[in-house]
């Protein structure tokens, strides 16, 4: 079994590579759920949703989420209730694109939720429905929120102000400056998929952003101490390319929370947990201060053009953890 910890478009294109390479009934994926939001009333699971339509085939390739040939005919008649909404109110926002295709999905989890299946049962359904034959694992069944404390004054509040994570990647473009990162909840919520990352053949951790899509599935208890046992079991994929994330707000992130934005970087916040990291050609004059961390350093092409070359990347680092 091949167990990969993954956040969203990067992690998505990086797993149809492996599919290529391993049979998917051998392939589990825990995906995190800190993205997560209730939107007019819907749960709506952005991660879990984009590896599913990435994987099968149905993504929009240009945005990366949502689904391709979509419509938009729900959002355009929302917009008739901005002008009546109460100032105070928080209802029919429009800042999120939900897609007429893409409600099912959310109308599909809110009622399974409602009628008691956990998120798990709900998103392997998701993925049966969508013709996938790899298990598909949300982080938890609980509500972990990742949230971000602005550093200044913005938009988007005053300076020290929470706001969720949707509401900086989506509603301010991940343009607003970050002061931290919270996981609001994941110290009481069980982390799912623990057996699993505890018996894995290999670990690998998609090319995902280390901040906000891989450390809220390691903010819960148990995952780093498991990860640590066996970190020569763990191969990690660099979403740092020369000093810049390739999608997200990765670098920047990186940058005003303190840590470098580069390879080297990205080595520090994972050392503990992995025994690899690969990085791109582009980096390849940092690979001895990526091994000075304590870790392996593999060089080859991270930048996921086609499923061949994904296909490539996961081939290398399954090598990298035997
Ligand atoms: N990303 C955007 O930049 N704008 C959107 O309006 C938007 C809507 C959306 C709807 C459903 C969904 O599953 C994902 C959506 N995303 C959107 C992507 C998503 O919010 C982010 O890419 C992730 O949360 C970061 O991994």
């Amino acid at each position: 079994m091949i167990a990969v910890l993954a956040g969203g478009v990067g992690a998505a294109r990086f797993l149809r590579g492996l599919m290529l390479e391993v049979e998917p009934q051998n392939i589990t994926s825990i995906v995190n759920t800190g993205d997560d939001t209730v939107l007019h009333g819907l749960n709506i699971s952005p991660d879990l949703d984009t590896v599913t339509y990435t994987l099968a085939g149905a993504i929009d390739p240009e945005r990366g989420w949502g689904l391709e040939n979509e419509t938009w005919t729900a959002m355009g008649a929302l917009s008739r209730y901005a002008t009546t909404r109460p100032p105070q109110s928080r209802a029919a926002p429009t800042w999120f694109n939900l897609g007429d295709k893409d409600l099912a999905t959310h109308f599909y989890r809110t009622a399974r939720l409602a009628e008691g299946a956990s998120l798990t049962q709900i998103t392997a359904e998701i993925a049966q429905a969508w013709g996938l034959d790899l298990q598909l694992v949300p982080m938890t069944n609980e509500s972990v929120q990742t949230v971000i404390t602005l550093a200044e004054n913005c938009a988007a509040g005053s300076a020290g102000t929470d706001i969720s994570f949707q509401e900086y990647f989506v509603k301010h473009h991940h343009s607003v400056a970050a002061s931290g990162v919270k996981f609001v909840g994941s110290t009481e919520a069980k982390a799912n998929g623990l057996d699993i990352l505890a018996s894995a053949d290999s670990i690998l951790i998609a090319p995902s952003n280390p901040l906000v899509s891989i450390a809220p599935i390691r903010s819960l208890a148990g995952v780093d101490d498991i990860l640590a046992k066996r970190r020569e079991s763990v191969c990690a994929i660099s979403p740092i390319v020369n000093g810049a994330a390739l999608k997200g707000p990765a670098d920047r992130l990186m940058t005003e929370l303190g840590h470098e934005s580069s390879v080297v970087g990205v080595a520090k916040i994972y050392a503990p947990i992995c025994g690899t990291l690969i990085i791109d050609h582009a980096d390849a004059h940092l690979a001895s201060s990526v091994e000075a961390q304590g870790m392996s350093c593999v060089v080859t092409d991270t930048i996921m053009k086609s499923p061949q070359v994904s296909a490539a990347l996961a081939r290398t680092a399954l090598e990298a953890t035997r």
